[in-house]
């Protein structure tokens, strides 16, 4: 993936880059690979211990992301590489698109557009009726930083929040459910925040969407990994749930064509964190845990396995 334009000039500010020449040309990297100190991923990046074994000096793995689950970070540090990760300032951002989602496919505003734009107001009348979002049930699977700023936005809908997550917070004044089934079976929106990787792969499965039910709506910001994306557009197309809203995939920037045929979904392009201030925030974050690393001083967000 080409690096965020944000972050290049940073670099090219101070460090000698190499960009994805391991993919480009593959001899000329193998010549300047034992000099690489650091790598510059985003949080889609794969960095695997195959890459780090051909990188003798490597130092950093700087993500520019808040997710490292491409990253095999016991690998890294078993060569006592940091791998760092930009937390925090991109909550705003995944919260305020995750309302905007829920928004979107209980008022149906992207079919609403269209009926506007294709002339079927004036044609056709009004659109058939919606859901109200204010007042329903929202279940958090996951209540981290992101997973806060969700339910706080929530509060401000009048909706009720309860969440789940292996241990529950005494921080949070929302009920802690013991599982992601019993969650979803008391909630009219299940919004997915939790890290992927392997301990959430396909945590939200068939039984869980048979939980949601036929009025519940499932929204992923977090993730397509978490979500068991066959059991979805099966339990969408019976009818087993009621819909979806989802900016993060299983196969991105692949999106299956059955996913995409269901009129009862919303679909973004991975964009929970794409605006401008919030990219140069975390340019500017992952740039700095690189140069304090080069300067022999301590990174600024490790991350929690590397602290
Ligand atoms: O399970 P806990 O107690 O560690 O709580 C964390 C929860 N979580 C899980 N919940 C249920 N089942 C699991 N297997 C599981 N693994 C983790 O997810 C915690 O409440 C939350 C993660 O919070 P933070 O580490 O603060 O992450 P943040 O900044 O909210 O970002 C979440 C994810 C990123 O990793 C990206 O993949 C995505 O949002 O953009």
């Amino acid at each position: 993936m080409r690096m965020s334009p944000l972050l290049e000039p940073l670099l090219r500010a101070q460090f000698t880059v190499h960009d994805r020449l391991h993919e480009s040309d593959p001899a000329a990297f193998e010549a300047v690979a034992p000099r690489i100190r650091g790598i510059a991923a985003s949080g889609e990046s794969r960095v695997g211990a195959e890459l780090m074994d051909r990188l003798p000096a490597l130092e950093i793995i700087s993500v520019m992301g808040v997710g490292y689950d491409g990253i095999d970070v016991a690998a890294a540090k078993a060569r006592g590489v940091v791998v760092t990760h930009t937390p925090d300032v991109l909550n705003d951002d995944v919260a305020d698109l995750a309302l905007g989602l829920m928004l979107a496919a209980s008022r149906q505003l992207v079919a609403a557009d269209r009926h506007v734009r294709e002339g079927r107001w004036a044609a056709q009348g009004p659109m058939p009726l919606a859901r109200k979002l204010s007042g329903s049930r929202l279940g958090i699977l996951g209540m981290g930083r992101i997973g806060q700023a969700i339910a706080r936005r929530a509060l401000a809908f009048d909706m009720t929040v309860a969440y789940h997550t292996r241990t529950a917070r005494t921080d949070v004044p929302y009920p802690h459910v013991a599982s992601a089934v019993e969650l979803a079976a008391q909630s009219d929106v299940l919004c997915v925040i939790t890290p992927g990787g392997a301990a959430t792969r396909h945590l939200v499965n068939a039984e869980v969407m048979a939980a949601l039910g036929p009025q519940g709506l499932l929204v992923n910001v977090a993730r397509g990994s978490v979500v068991d994306e066959a059991a979805l557009i099966e339990a969408l197309e019976s009818g087993a749930l009621g819909g979806a809203a989802l900016d993060v995939f299983a196969d991105e920037p692949n999106v299956p064509e059955r996913l995409r045929a269901l009129p009862q979904v919303v679909l973004t392009p991975h964009i929970g964190s794409a605006t401008n201030s919030t990219r140069g925030a975390m340019a500017g974050l992952a740039a700095g845990n690189l140069r304090a690393k080069a300067a022999r001083e301590a990174v600024v967000t490790a991350v929690p396995e590397c602290r």
